[in-house]
């Protein structure tokens, strides 16, 4: 878009595949105000300044961009509905720096360019203080995952990124049958999951990297796509699917009989 016919409002021109471009004119006649920047020395278009104009029928804001349509740009000209012919308007620039160029009694139907050099610094506003919602208490489990280096590009090389890296699958199961979920947290390659009884006050206690006695198999974590899957005999719990995709494990029963580390 671009002001052609220099009349302060904004027309159109179309590129068409194999035929020629199509121009139209802008027709409106409400009253506008036009606004233009000459920015700093490194950006005279003053791309990526905001204008706010008050006073028009809404409170409007523009961004200055350079390109963001499909295909194409646009003259770096803003323009703004004014409303009655008689408003007065006030136009404000916050430039990429934070700068400020006010023009406070704007009137419709001009072109105004403003100056980064008329800009002024203007002292931000300390940000409120903030409560967070949830505390962070991991160093009270203890636990540490493990991964082994492993080059997921090798593998794949259009991977966006390393699944590898995507930190344990957690699964929530109440193993004692008490009542209270226990936690069962997945490892990496070369590392061996974590398991915390649920010690029913809030806290969890840890049972080693191998909690249950007797045999078991999958005592070698794996990485895979799957979240942390519990079997017991012919039942399979699916016990929790945190992220599409996680390093998980996966515990299946032997033919003798398994126990759990806290011995029931
Ligand atoms: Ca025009
Ligand atoms: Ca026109
Ligand atoms: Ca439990």
């Amino acid at each position: 878009m671009a002001d052609l016919d220099q009349d302060g409002d904004l027309d159109v021109i179309v590129n068409k595949l194999n035929e020629q471009a199509g121009v139209y004119r802008n027709q409106t006649a409400a009253p506008r105000l036009a606004v233009r920047l000459r920015g700093p020395p490194a950006n005279r278009q003053g791309i990526g300044a905001k204008v706010v104009v008050e006073g028009g029928p809404v409170r409007q804001s523009q961004e200055f961009i350079a390109g963001g349509h499909y295909l194409s740009g646009a003259d770096p000209l803003r323009v703004f509905a004014t409303g009655s012919p008689t408003n007065l308007l006030r136009i404000e620039v916050t430039w990429r720096d934070g700068r400020r160029s006010v023009v406070p009694d704007a009137r419709p139907n001009r072109l105004y360019e403003l100056d980064y050099t008329g800009a002024v610094a203007v002292e931000s506003e300390p940000a409120p203080a903030r409560t967070p919602h949830f505390a962070d208490v991991s160093d009270r489990l203890g636990h540490r995952h493990h991964e082994d280096p492993f080059d997921d590009f090798a593998r794949q090389p259009l991977l966006p990124q390393r699944l590898s890296q995507l930190g344990p699958g957690v699964a929530w199961h109440d193993f004692d049958g008490d009542g209270w979920e226990d936690l069962i947290i997945g490892s990496g390659r070369g590392g061996v999951p974590g398991f915390f009884r649920n010690d029913q006050r809030g806290g969890f206690a840890p049972c080693g990297g191998r909690p249950l006695n007797g045999r078991w198999h999958g005592t070698r974590p794996r990485c895979s796509a799957s979240a942390a899957r519990c079997s017991w005999g012919r039942q399979t719990t699916k016990t929790a699917r945190p992220t599409a995709v996680a390093s998980g494990f996966t515990i299946w029963r032997g033919k003798r009989q398994a126990k759990p580390c806290w011995g029931r």
